[in-house]
This record gives C-alpha cells, structure tokens and sequence, in this order.
C-alpha cells in the first residue's frame, strides 16, 4: 500500500462482502483487508490506515480461520482487533511444503490470475496446466501472461506469437498475452482486466518477472526485483512475502514470492474443468476403471489414434490427478473429510453426476 487513503470500494470490498454482515457488525466493526502476510504478524487496510495484527499460536487472534492475503477481517472499533474473517469469494490454495502437508491458502477473494510464465527455456505446457488446474478449482478464470518477449527469439528461435499458440493449446478462448516487463507501452496489453476494484494474483515460477510485471503497471520500478542470470534467462528469487499492491489505476495486484514447489492439493474440480474434454471422451469408455492403455472400447485410445487429442495432455491430466489424490491423502483428516465434503457440495451444487471411482 502507497500510505494514501483508500475507500472500502477501492480496496475491492463489494455487496458481496457487505451481505455477509449484520446490521451489529457494520455498525461496531471496520472491514479491513489482509494485505501483507509476516512471521509475527499480517498487516490488514481500513483504507483509513494500516493496521499490524498479531498472530497467535495457532491462526490469528480469536479468528475463525487462517487468513490470507487478500481476505477480509472485521476489526472491533474500540480495540481494533479482529473479531471474524468474512467468507470468500474465492481463494487459491495449495499443499504446504514440507512436514505437516496442510492446505495452505495463498491468496483469496480474487477476480482474475494472472498465470505468469517466460518466452524462454522455462516456458512449459505441464506447469502451466498445473497452474491452470489450481485457477480454475477455485472458479476463477485465468489468462496466461507470457514476460520476456524480448528474449523469445534468444532460447530456440520461436517468436512471441509461437509460445503464445502453443499456450493457447491448453485451453481454447483462454487469453494469452506476450508482454516485455521492461517495457511500459507492451504491459498496457494486460489494461483490460487491470480495472478499478479488480483483484488480480499473479503466480508464476522464480524469476519469470511477476515483481517486474507489478512495477510495469504501477508505471515505476520500486520493488526489487533480480538480475536474469545469463544462459537459462531465469532471474534471481527477490520477492519474499505474498504482498497486496494497490495500484493508483484503482486495481490491487497480488504478487506471490514464486512458487518452487506448487504441489496440487485435492483440486479435482479443477483438473476436471482444465481436461473437460479428456473427462468427456472417458465417460465414453467401456470400463469405468479405464486406464486407457489397451482396454477395448477406450474412446480415450481411440482418440489418441485419430490423434484427436494429445498425448502429452493425456499424460499430464493422468499425473496431476495422482497427484491431487495424493495431496488429498496427505492432508489431515480434518482437512480430508472437509475438502472432500465441499467438493461433494459443489459436485450437489452444479447437479453434475458423482465423481467416477477415483484410480
Ligand atoms: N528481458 C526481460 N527481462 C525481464 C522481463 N521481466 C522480468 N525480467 C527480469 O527477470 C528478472 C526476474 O524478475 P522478477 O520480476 O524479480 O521475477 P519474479 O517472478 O518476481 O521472481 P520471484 O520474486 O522470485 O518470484 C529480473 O532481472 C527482471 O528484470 C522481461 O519482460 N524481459
Ligand atoms: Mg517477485
Ligand atoms: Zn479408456
């Protein structure tokens, strides 16, 4: 945050959020948003001022949940501490690194992601269906932002255009946009999702140019930012905190330290939306359990044979729900039996069939 006055509405704060109050609330309590995540403690906005809130042992004071950059908390008027977290519009998450394996929240009540990736050797279909599965699990819809145009033609000779068709392959109608961080008059190619109000997460590998990208937009460079190391185009780790920026255009960005290990926590939905049409073809096999290896009447096989759909897709959507079975095993049993139920919800809620047996 610049330190200059903000209203509740310039912070992103809707009827959306407005609704979840009661009359009480809004008369004792001040909404405030979560803009910066520390070790000791988050830093929240009223828009009036920055507030430093504590965090206790376990979550923050009193709150009801683990808040995340981006959140709403109301905060008691006389003492200015928080009293409750609002519930979110969306929120990003991931399976925590390392020991304990929880569901991490990374960023929430978002309205675009910018899935930030590189015209260069880091450029890569997989990782960016990984993160095009996290968007879309939290309902989201994403555009893939390709930094480094400039460099494109240095690693392999393809132009801006080249990886932005190949990025186009991973989802039809999804906007990809080259843009050189460095380079103000290419940014503004992003102008039409950076609108007032808006909430935009960037995500993206070390180095790609996410910091980069939220200086371009500010119209100044005054967050650190890395070098690019010569030879692989990747630039060095800098930004350490999950941080709310907002901008003076009116739209707040949100830049996440890259994510060296995004590892998928139980997004199913998501890996169902990103693969609809593989999801499709196998309710059209015979078996249930289909591998689709060498089982007869397997419209996925088939399709691969047609070379209807690519193997490479196939493949990755194979891998990335091993791997969200294996995130949702991994997290506690409280955290299973609730993600499990919401999905469940949601599954109720969008009146599609019950997931197929899962393999
Ligand atoms: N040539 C060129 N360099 C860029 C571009 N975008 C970013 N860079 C450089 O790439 C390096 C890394 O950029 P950052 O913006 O720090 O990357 P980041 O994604 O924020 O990295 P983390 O904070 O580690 O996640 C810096 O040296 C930038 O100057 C671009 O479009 N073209
Ligand atoms: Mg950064
Ligand atoms: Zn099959």
């Amino acid at each position: 945050m610049n330190g200059s006055e903000r209203t509740l509405a310039e912070l992103g704060w809707t009827d959306y959020f407005k609704q979840q109050c009661t009359g009480q609330e809004l008369e004792d309590m001040l909404p405030a948003r979560v803009v910066s995540m520390h070790r000791g403690h988050v830093v929240v906005s009223t828009g009036q001022g920055e507030h430093l809130l504590p965090v206790a042992d376990k979550g923050i004071l009193k709150l009801n949940e683990q808040p995340a950059v981006g959140d709403w908390v109301l905060l008691e008027k006389s003492t200015m501490l928080p009293a409750r977290l609002l519930p979110r519009a969306s929120v990003f998450k991931r399976l925590a690194p390392g020991a304990g394996r929880g569901v991490q929240p990374i960023a929430a009540n978002i309205d675009t992601v910018f899935i930030v990736s590189s015209c260069t050797a880091e450029f890569n279909l997989n990782r960016l269906e990984r993160y095009l599965c996290l968007a879309l699990d939290s309902g989201v819809e994403p555009v893939v932002v390709l930094t480094k145009a400039d460099l494109a033609r240095e690693s392999g000779g393809d132009s801006p255009q080249d990886y932005c068709r190949r990025a186009e392959t991973i989802r039809p109608g999804m906007p990809v946009v080259a843009v050189n961080g460095h380079d103000l008059e290419s940014v503004k190619a992003l102008e039409p999702w950076c609108r007032p109000g808006q909430t935009i997460v960037l995500l993206g590998s070390s180095g790609v140019g996410k910091t980069t990208l939220v200086n371009a937009l500010k119209g100044k460079g005054e967050h650190r930012t890395g070098h690019v190391r010569k030879g692989d185009g990747k630039g060095r780790h800098t930004t350490t905190r999950r941080t709310l920026h907002v901008l003076s255009s009116g739209v707040l960005l949100v830049d996440v330290p890259g994510i060296r290990e995004l590892q998928l926590h139980d997004c199913r939905d998501g890996i169902e939306r990103a693969f609809a049409d593989i999801v499709e073809l196998e309710g059209q096999c015979r078996f249930a359990d289909c591998r689709h290896e060498n089982e007869p009447d397997c419209a996925v096989g088939a399709a691969l044979k047609q070379g209807e759909v690519d193997p490479r897709r196939t493949e990755n959507y194979r891998k990335l729900l091993e791997e969200a079975d294996e995130g949702l095993q991994a997290a506690s049993g409280k955290q299973r039996r609730n993600a499990a139920r919401a999905a469940a919800a949601r599954r109720r809620g969008a009146g599609r069939k019950p997931a197929k047996k899962r393999r």
